[in-house]
């Protein structure tokens, strides 16, 4: 097993890596900024390296900076847990050609995925759903362009092969407007990600954001762990997460699932990863995958029993998945509230001083969080502070729970989304299930 790996991150996923290494006997080193000295994990870790000052860009983005860490605290692997450096290619490679193993998937298959056409390209010939589109990036030919719309029909979103989560995208209605949303299209994709291809879609009106997620090793085996549904978003932000997907059968999901385990083994995959999928009318439609971790991966461990960071560092180190496809089961449900330091009703950040933090339990109820009472929530940084994620034998069952963990919930000093959490919890359409990706926005009326 690994010896020492350098945790690349901060907050509650920090924590969750200290954790999963400690466990395993795997010692650790927390880097962190010159603001996260009282961070939870930095206060729990062996070994701890400060490597530079507040902002993102300056110390969790710094690759010289991590891998020095690494080289000083004779680190064996690196942890980028996700956002800053843990779909960033170019960092994975800079990791393992200095001697350190990346926990993730190999620099190759990040920066594939990472151009959404060479992506969708690889996902089609691994026989993955895709959504009806052009085939590969727009060229300059405005009459063929004009005809694939047409063949697609309207309305149609533009994308940028550089996005993804959101970024660089265009719904075009009609075709008066197509030549120049592609040319505005182009030139933001141009100016934000350095690559003006775009690629065009069939846009999907009200579909649902449907996940899997999979475990691939470096002996060849891959496995799915079933879907998670991520519709209660807001600005592509996720507020609530749950698994299994609400009306998908035990069909649907291996079939699917299947198609993933295929496409990880084509591309050479291996570590954990996220294929998304739009699902509308009871078709599945991939979009983008995710190569790291993701913040929602406890509701898939609380309903497989898998411990998906711990089978990452498993596979870093050269070892086969610890169970077979037939092991994997589905039981109960389990969902996930984010919590986040902001006014339920603006979004506005709250950062600042947490007076009193009471965490929720009792059965099935898990907290992902590294605050305390006597934390100081800095302003640098995502405002998520936390994950309350409630598992029960049924959807009802881990509703009922979540609903009491939300009671039982304090945190005083700051503001926090949790009276949004409570209300969505009363809304007879979420109770319900399958709401789309735009039920949140259209019912806080900002749509
Ligand atoms: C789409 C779509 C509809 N049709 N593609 C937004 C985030 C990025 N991952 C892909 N996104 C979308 N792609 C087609 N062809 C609608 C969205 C979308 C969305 C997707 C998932 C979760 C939330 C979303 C919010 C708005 C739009």
């Amino acid at each position: 097993m690994l010896d020492k790996v350098v945790i690349a991150n901060r907050g509650e996923i920090a924590l969750r890596i200290l954790r999963a290494c400690r466990e395993m006997g795997i010692k650790t080193v927390a880097v962190h900024s010159t603001a996260d000295n009282n961070l939870k994990h930095v206060l729990l870790s062996d070994e701890t390296v400060c490597i530079g000052p507040p902002p993102s860009a300056d110390s969790y983005l710094d690759m010289p900076a991590i891998i020095s860490a690494a080289e000083v605290t004779d680190a064996v692997g690196v942890h980028p847990g996700y956002g800053f450096l843990s779909e960033n290619a170019d960092f994975a490679e800079r990791v393992e050609s200095s001697g350190f193993v990346f926990i993730g998937p190999p620099a190759s298959a990040i920066r594939l995925m990472g151009d959404k056409v060479s992506a969708i390209r690889a996902m089609k010939a691994a026989g993955v759903p895709c959504v009806p589109g052009s085939d590969g990036p727009l060229g300059d030919d405005h009459d063929e362009n004009i005809r694939i719309a047409r063949s697609i029909g309207y309305p149609i979103i533009i994308k940028a092969a550089g996005g993804g989560g959101g970024r660089g995208m265009r719904v075009v209605h009609a075709e008066a407007s197509l030549i120049a949303a592609i040319t505005v299209t182009k030139a933001e994709a141009r100016a934000a990600f350095s690559n003006d291809t775009v690629y065009m879609e069939k846009f999907l009106e009200h579909p649902r954001h449907v996940e899997f997620q999979v475990l691939a090793d470096s002996h060849g085996n891959a496995i799915h762990l079933g879907e998670r549904d991520c519709s209660m978003q807001r600005r592509h932000q996720k507020v609530i997460e749950e698994a299994p997907a609400p009306g998908i059968s035990e069909e649907q999901r291996n079939r699917i699932g299947e198609r993933c385990v295929r496409a990880c083994q084509e591309i050479g995959y291996r570590s954990a990863g996220t294929f998304e999928f739009l699902y509308e009318d009871d078709e599945f439609y991939f979009i983008e995958m995710n190569t790291r971790l993701q913040v929602e991966h406890p509701v898939t461990e609380m309903i497989t029993g898998i411990d998906i960071v711990r089978e990452q560092l498993r596979i870093a180190a050269g070892e086969k998945l610890s169970v077979t496809q037939d092991q994997v089961r589905v039981m109960g449900h389990a969902i996930e509230c984010r919590i986040n330091a902001e006014d339920p009703k603006t979004f506005m950040p709250s950062p600042g001083l947490i007076t009193l933090w009471h965490a929720p339990g009792g059965p099935g109820v898990r907290v992902d969080s590294h605050i305390y009472s006597g934390y100081r929530v800095p302003p640098f940084y995502d405002s998520m502070i936390g994950k309350v994620i409630a598992h029960g034998g049924d959807r009802n069952a881990a509703i009922a729970r979540m609903k009491n963990a939300l009671t039982e919930i304090v945190i005083e000093g700051i503001k926090t989304n949790v009276p949004l959490h409570q209300e969505i919890f009363q809304h007879t359409a979420f109770q319900q299930g399958g709401t789309d990706i735009h039920y949140l926005e259209r019912r806080l009326g900002l749509v």
